[in-house]
């Protein structure tokens, strides 16, 4: 492997030598028609692929305007290659990396939130896509409205003219760019968030609502701009120093701000684009215009992939297990997982028409088996707290509602709890320890008077901090707590054993 010193830095001067992944969008950042908020991993690896790829089938206005969150890292050396980075694909037929060239502007949401609202309103931007992760939505998992608690809402509703929170920036541009002129605009969230458009939809509003925006702004929003639905889905560990090596061992340059991901990529977006789009149906994306599909398959995603990922990182983290393949290489973590899948989410999903679930099942077994993405279960156990209200309440409650006890959701929950709110005394091994979730501390004081594990779970779900309709249901309660307790004296293995024989056997 060559040493760092020796390797050139990736820059537009070695670009005809290396692989382009799909065209360059145009070089003017005037012609860049989207804004994308959460420069993370998953959106270079996903959204701005797709887009390369539509690039290469169709030209168009169509670079990128990234802002980060926070951190300046990836800013910062995506600015120093100009825009360009790699992505290096890690499937089961070998690596390859390539070089994505779509980024024509660069901020930092949280050192300069006025840019995202100047974006907005400028009439060469288009479309904007979010990844901003669950939280971004800042939906309050206790009521499903807008989280007006939360300080970083509160402080937006405060003074709405210089916005901090991703929706209160939303309402913010919104409400220049039709001060600007009213152009169309489209709103494209790329998250695993239930109705994921319909929701930013409606957090943006009630925001405007609640901060007493004029009526021909919230007109404007009604009738001119569209807020797409969309199923995202590809698997994006965390970038590592290791990333770097890889792509420099492969392509021969060094790059500051490489993502690794699986070959898999799947993207279903509700065609809905008053303001246009690239022909994403052109790279490898799936547009819908049937009333209702796209949500459809936002539920496969949710309830096939992510719940169950979810128990896969709980039960793994309990087990000392550091990656996702790790995990589900332990039968019982696999048994347990399937059961999930097919008994208790499976027949809560109102299926896309046409939708081969038996081979997206056989393909995701295959995806979690793959050792070399090394996708860790802290970080996919991290954000449970904004993570499971997604994955968790509504499958459950369908099962409820009809008598019958979905044993291994309650598992997820109580694993959940095990790994990230553990009962005073418990220690939960250090792949748990090392989870984050911002309602941590807050969760912890929750529980803090209970005298017993079944109490601790018990405190924690009647805070409603999954859903307030499950906080009042006794029977999952009580269920969530004698899993904890099992966790605690026997371990996770037996706590499973235990939630197998419990669940209902419906389809078995
Ligand atoms: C995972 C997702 O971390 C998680 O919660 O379930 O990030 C998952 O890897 C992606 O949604 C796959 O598309």
């Amino acid at each position: 492997m060559p040493t760092p010193g020796s390797v050139p830095a990736l820059d537009r001067s070695r670009l005809s030598g290396l692989p382009l992944l799909g065209a360059s969008a145009p070089q003017d950042p005037a012609r860049a028609g989207i804004i994308h908020l959460g420069l993370g991993a998953f959106h270079r690896a996903h959204a701005a692929v797709h887009t390369a790829r539509a690039l290469a089938a169709e030209e168009g206005d169509w670079g990128i305007i990234g802002f980060a969150n926070r951190s300046r890292s990836v800013v910062d050396a995506m600015s120093r290659q100009e825009g360009l980075y790699s992505v290096l694909e890690l499937a089961d037929t070998g690596t390859r990396a390539d070089v994505v060239d779509v980024h024509r502007g660069f901020g930092v949401m949280a050192e300069d939130p006025s840019a995202v609202v100047r974006e907005i309103a400028t009439s060469a931007r288009r479309l904007l896509t979010l990844t901003v992760s669950e939280g971004g939505y800042s939906v309050s998992p206790r009521t499903g409205h807008l989280d007006v608690d939360s300080p970083a809402i509160r402080a937006d509703l405060e003074s709405p003219a210089s916005p901090r929170s991703v929706i209160g920036l939303l309402a913010g541009g919104l409400a220049a760019r039709a001060a600007a002129g009213g152009e169309p605009f489209t709103v494209l969230p790329c998250d695993n968030v239930v109705s994921a458009g319909q929701t930013a939809r409606r957090m943006v509003t009630e925001f405007l609502e609640a901060s007493g925006a004029e009526d021909d702004v919230l007109a404007y929003v009604r009738g001119s701009v569209s807020f797409p639905n969309a199923m995202v889905d590809r698997i994006v560990p965390a970038t590592t120093p290791g990333t770097s090596d890889h792509v420099a061992e492969l392509l021969g340059v060094r790059d500051g701000a490489p993502v690794r991901a699986e070959k898999f990529s799947m993207w279903v977006i509700e065609d809905d684009f008053p303001a246009g789009r690239p022909a994403w149906e052109r790279g490898g994306a799936i547009m819908s215009t049937a009333d209702g599909d796209v949500e459809k398959y936002e539920q496969v995603k949710l309830r096939i992939l992510n719940g169950p990922h979810s128990l896969i990182a709980y039960l793994g983290a309990l087990d000392g297990r550091v990656t996702i393949p790790e995990a589900f290489d332990q039968d019982w973590i696999a048994e347990a997982v399937l059961t999930l899948i097919h008994d208790e989410n499976l027949p809560t999903i109102d299926l896309p028409a046409g939708f081969d679930t038996a081979g997206y099942i056989e393909d995701l077994t295959h995806r979690w088996h793959n050792h070399d993405l090394g996708h860790r279960t802290r970080q996919v156990g991290s954000d449970g707290s904004m993570r499971l209200p997604q994955r968790i309440p509504v499958p459950a409650r369908f099962h409820l509602d009809a008598g019958r006890t979905p044993a291994l959701l309650a598992l997820t929950v109580a694993a959940w709890f095990a790994c990230v709110v553990p009962p005073r005394g418990f220690e939960p091994g250090e792949q748990a320890r090392a989870m984050t979730d911002p309602a941590q501390a807050q969760l912890q004081e929750i529980a803090s008077a209970a005298t017993s594990p079944a109490e601790h779970a018990r405190l924690l779900m009647e805070s409603g901090c999954l859903s307030e309709e499950l906080a009042d249901r006794p029977e999952f309660v009580d269920l969530v707590g004698e899993l904890l307790t099992t966790i605690l004296t026997s371990g996770p293995r037996a706590a499973t054993a235990e939630a197998l024989t419990a669940s209902f056997k419906e389809n078995r």
